[in-house]
């Protein structure tokens, strides 16, 4: 990759935490348009922006508000990625229920985890933020879902996610529950008695689709 692309996806990091939605809509769609692949975007451009102002908000420099710009902004650029990323085969090769536990209203990881699992030509439920661990089961059931999904991003709401494990079991589900987001780790998961822990969006998305094939 070149240095002019790289100027590119600085820009496009700034822009992001300075919350410029049409700009970052318009520098993501000119990095596509140059040829960029969207996950080179997404890991060289708009995260980068979005992890320096999750810095920034931990060390108090910026407040909610500025976040929630940037998470705007965030999210008109992951606009313009979603059909690449998701460049949807037809055949539908499983059911995916996703979602943010209850309490917890971060969505930009979820979106991606979601986004990157249709790219695998999986169905996914997206139930949203704030999802209570009955509805997750429940949605499971409606669906014939093969993997529950949930993401947390907060210490005081990944507990919820043992809820989700234990609302499976009581329903009598067939269906794997696997875990993410900044605060889970590996042991966590084996703690709650979840079946898979991912690091990453595309880690998830391929767990998802080995899970669907085994079947
Ligand atoms: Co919040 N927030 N936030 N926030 N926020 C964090 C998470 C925090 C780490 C910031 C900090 O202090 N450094 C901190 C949590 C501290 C802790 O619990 N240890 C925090 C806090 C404290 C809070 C509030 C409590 C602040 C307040 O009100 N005082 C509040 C809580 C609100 C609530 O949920 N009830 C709050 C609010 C917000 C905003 C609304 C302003 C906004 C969210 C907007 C939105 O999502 N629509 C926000 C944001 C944006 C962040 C940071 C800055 C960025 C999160 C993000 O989107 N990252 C975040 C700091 C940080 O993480 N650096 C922070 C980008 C995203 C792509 O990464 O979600 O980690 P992530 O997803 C990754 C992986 O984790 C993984 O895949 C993705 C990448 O491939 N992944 C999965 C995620 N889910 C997965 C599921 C899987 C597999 C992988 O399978 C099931």
């Amino acid at each position: 990759m070149g240095e002019h692309d790289m100027a590119d996806m600085q820009a496009l990091s700034e822009f992001l935490q300075r919350g410029k939605a049409k700009e970052v809509k318009e520098l993501v769609q000119q990095a596509v348009s140059e040829g960029l692949s969207a996950e080179d975007i997404l890991d060289q451009g708009l995260l980068v922006g979005m992890n320096k102002i999750g810095v920034k908000f931990k060390n108090n420099e910026v407040f909610v508000p500025e976040v929630l710009i940037a998470a705007r902004a965030m999210n008109a650029g992951m606009e313009i990625l979603k059909p690449l990323l998701a460049a949807a085969n037809a055949q539908n090769r499983g059911t995916v229920v996703l979602g943010t536990v209850k309490g917890d209203l971060h969505d930009i990881g979820k979106n991606l985890v979601g986004m990157m699992m249709k790219g695998k030509g999986l169905t996914v439920i997206d139930l949203g933020t704030d999802v209570p661990p009955e509805r997750f089961a429940e949605e499971a059931a409606k669906h014939s879902a093969q993997i529950i999904a949930c993401s947390a991003l907060l210490t005081t709401t990944m507990k919820e996610m043992e809820k989700v494990v234990k609302a499976v079991k009581s329903a009598g589900l067939d269906v794997k529950v696997m875990v993410g987001g900044a605060p889970v780790t590996e042991a966590f998961k084996t703690s709650i008695g979840a079946d898979f822990y991912s690091p990453d969006a595309a880690t998830a998305s391929e767990i998802a689709l080995q899970v669907c094939r085994n079947a």
